[in-house]
């Protein structure tokens, strides 16, 4: 007997990769969502529900934003593959709802929220963030969401708590590349975890995001809750965030135990210390050709440098 499957290719596997481009700069928004109709293992469309937010034009840069579509199509999210096209192909496995995140570790009054609740509890705003890669691109995001300082002074930090350290879910049947022989290689130790010191998290900069670009935060960019920490390089930005834990000693991050001389605790952007295989002095915004200067901590030192008064940065990568 002759089963059909449900397809689970997606229109670039299986057209020729040169139609598949020229079709997709011809079709463009809702008539493409329509015509590349997602399979199973696809997210829909980066066009989730709209969120509404203030725009905080403190925090805001003047600079236009990075389409859309690339933000949510070019990628870092290794719990789907290493590809920059795998989290918008597979990342329609997640499920974002129900969902909650636990806040504990040292504190007063540790908590866990349920993501709804979260969101109805401090007020949203729309925050113009650069993020930069450490492989040496960048977006320019229109986030929505709301400081990480309030939820964490809610749940009353002991005076012990110096560091706060990010978990993403672990769930293989949602991350395809959490399961144990993954087709392809994944050197990352699961869950992620990322990791702030405490006065980092605190600064009014640090943004919990639960959207972008007027919607809810799609699946691959870390949905339904992720940290956005805009003076460091993307990693430390962790997605799809399921404990949020006020500790004593320095978190062991997933990127440091994969490669502690390339990627260290800070990972401040620095342009003046390389990655050791690559400069840091220069950048790619997606959707541009040209290369622009990297600026130390990512144009945002008015702000941050204060906080590494004293500290030699280039051992503190
Ligand atoms: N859980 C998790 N968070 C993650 C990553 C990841 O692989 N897993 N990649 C990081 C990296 S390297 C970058 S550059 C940013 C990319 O965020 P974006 O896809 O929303 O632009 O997410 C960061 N957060
Ligand atoms: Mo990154």
């Amino acid at each position: 007997m002759l089963i059909r499957h449900a397809p689970r290719f997606t229109a670039s596997e299986i057209t020729d990769p040169k139609l598949y481009l020229s079709r997709r700069e011809l079709i463009s928004g809702a008539v493409a969502a329509l015509a590349l109709s997602p399979g199973p293992c696809e997210s829909a469309t980066p066009q989730g529900p709209s969120l509404s937010a203030t725009r905080n034009a403190a925090f805001s840069l003047s600079e236009p934003a990075t389409k859309a579509e690339h933000a949510t199509t070019y990628n870092n999210f290794y719990e789907f593959g290493v590809n920059k096209d795998d989290p918008s192909r597979l990342g329609g496995t997640l499920r974002p709802r129900p969902w909650t995140v636990q806040v504990d570790g040292l504190a007063h009054k540790p908590k866990t929220f349920d993501i709804d609740e979260l969101i109805r509890l401090f007020p949203l705003e729309e925050r113009v963030y650069s993020l930069r890669c450490v492989e040496a691109w960048s977006m320019v995001i229109p986030w929505i969401g709301f400081p990480l300082a309030p939820l964490l002074k809610r749940v009353e930090p002991t005076g012990q708590a110096k560091y706060v350290e990010f978990t993403t879910l672990l769930d293989p049947a949602q991350f395809p590349a959490q399961k144990p022989g993954f087709f392809g290689y994944s050197s990352l130790d699961w869950p992620y975890v990322e990791g702030l010191r405490l006065d980092e998290a605190l600064h009014p900069l640090t943004l919990l995001t639960v959207g972008m670009y007027g919607r809810v935060l799609p699946n691959q960019n870390g949905a339904p809750v992720r940290v956005v920490v805009p003076w460091k390089y993307g990693f430390k930005s962790a997605k799809s965030i399921v404990r949020i834990r006020l500790v004593t000693e320095q978190p062991k991050t997933s990127w440091e135990k994969a490669s502690p001389q390339e990627y260290g605790f800070y990972s401040n952007v620095n342009p003046a210390v390389s990655h050791p295989r690559w400069s840091q002095a220069d950048e790619r915004r997606i959707g541009e050709f040209r290369r622009r200067e990297t600026r130390p901590f990512n144009g945002y030192a008015d702000q941050v440098a204060s906080l590494y008064a004293g500290m030699d940065l280039k051992k503190n990568y």
